[in-house]
């Protein structure tokens, strides 16, 4: 495998030939070719990069430095396609993975196109399709102040995965990574002593047990999967888009499921079972769907989220209000903006004649208080609240 690097700091990428590629290339499994992308400049400033056309922060790559890189680095149009590819490493790639790196590992030739600054003209982007396949790839949802790092990261994996690099047909069956061990995080390991300042191994690994052994690895990998990476376990917890349907009379059952789990949560918080959300019947939950403007979200089948809405006859001296309830998420998706999604949904719905919004939540509930506040409700104590409750409302 031939690989190239094009960016304006390679010192940068000085570390390519330590560790593992080093070893690849002096073992004449890969070749490296870090270039300096000013070379292909020709004013006396070296220029690489220009102010963004329709404004903006930063400065953006220009593109002709790349353009004739890419010619005097052989891409030409039609001859490099099938075994050659272009990476541009930007955070607003895909994310680089296991499989991603697998996929790489069989490519003939790579040229790294190193982004700095805000980003590089996407006319080299365009133009680098006709020459090569082209990745965008990204290290993950943080940002560095340029794509060398990530270039760095992306080889690392790549290489060691190429075959006949160092033996890895064992180290790669005992994959540390998720992608190779069904889905779940390592177990943690330990090695001698057995008692080191005062922290003892778990006496199970010391058992010679290796039944019990097993299991206990596999229950550390479940344990440490669910803290860290919930995702990788519940394909639902990963998705990122909802979709907000209306619910049907057929949802009842597991509406009232959710429901249950979310004011369960709330009761147990404020120490009262007092919620009235939890002393409905599933024939009043029914009820409420057919008599409420119900949506719901489901993701890999599963309910996930609802609320309601409906138009409620104005308090004294208040215009027509529309009502919002049952608002709820489930447990292991909360925190990832999907109240706030169908909070917006609901509002979204409103009909004409409704002139603001209405709601209730606990009077202890400082969190959904806060959640509803920051939506632009206020607290109304000027009207009727259930027990234990508080209305807040918002003008449309
Ligand atoms: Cl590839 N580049 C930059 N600048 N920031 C990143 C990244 C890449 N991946 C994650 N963050």
């Amino acid at each position: 495998m031939r690989l190239d690097y094009l960016t304006i700091f390679p010192d940068y990428l000085a570390p390519l030939q330590l560790s593992l590629p080093g070893k690849a290339a002096a073992g004449g499994l890969i070749e490296l070719h870090v270039h300096d992308l000013r070379a292909w400049t020709h004013d006396r400033h070296r220029t690489v990069d220009d102010t963004p056309y329709g404004g903006g922060a930063g400065m953006v790559m220009k593109p002709e430095p790349f353009g004739e890189a890419f010619a005097d680095l052989g891409l030409a149009a039609g001859t490099a396609r099938e075994h050659t590819t272009i990476i541009f490493t930007t955070p607003s790639g895909e994310p680089l993975t296991q499989e991603l790196a697998h996929e790489l590992s069989t490519r003939e030739r790579i040229v790294f196109a190193c982004g700095r600054y805000e980003g590089i003209d996407q006319r080299v982007i365009d133009h680098a399709a006709e020459l090569a396949e082209v990745r965008e790839i990204s290290l993950g949802d943080y940002v560095l102040n340029g794509g060398e790092v990530a270039a760095l990261a992306i080889t690392e994996a790549v290489v060691r995965l190429i075959p006949g690099f160092m033996g890895n047909a064992d180290s790669i069956v005992e994959e540390s990574h998720a992608a190779q061990s069904g889905g779940l995080l390592e177990y943690p390991v330990y090695t001698k002593p057995a008692s080191w300042q005062g922290r003892d191994v778990p006496d199970v690994l010391l058992s010679g047990d290796h039944g019990r052994i097993a299991a206990w690895r596999r229950q550390q990998q479940l344990e440490r999967t669910a803290v860290r990476r919930p995702d990788l376990l519940h394909p639902a917890a990963a998705a990122t888009e909802w979709e907000i349907v209306p619910a049907v009379r057929a949802d009842a059952g597991e509406l009232m499921t959710l429901m249950r789990a979310c004011w369960v949560q709330e009761a147990i918080e404020a120490d009262d079972l007092g919620v009235p959300a939890l002393h409905e019947t599933y024939e009043q939950v029914v009820e409420g769907i057919l008599t409420w403007d119900t949506y719901a979200v489901r993701t890999a089948g599963r309910l996930v989220g609802s609320v309601r809405g409906r138009l409620a006859p104005p308090p004294e001296g208040e215009g027509q209000m529309w009502d919002i309830g049952r608002l709820c998420v489930a447990p292991d998706l909360q925190g990832r903006g999907l109240g706030r999604l169908l909070l917006e949904h609901i509002m979204r719905v409103t009909p004409a004649q409704a002139t603001s919004y209405s709601l209730f939540t606990g009077v202890h509930s400082a969190r959904n208080q806060r959640f509803y506040k920051k939506a632009g409700f206020r607290l109304r104590p000027d009207l009727p609240a259930p027990p234990k409750a508080v209305v807040m409302t918002r003008r449309r």
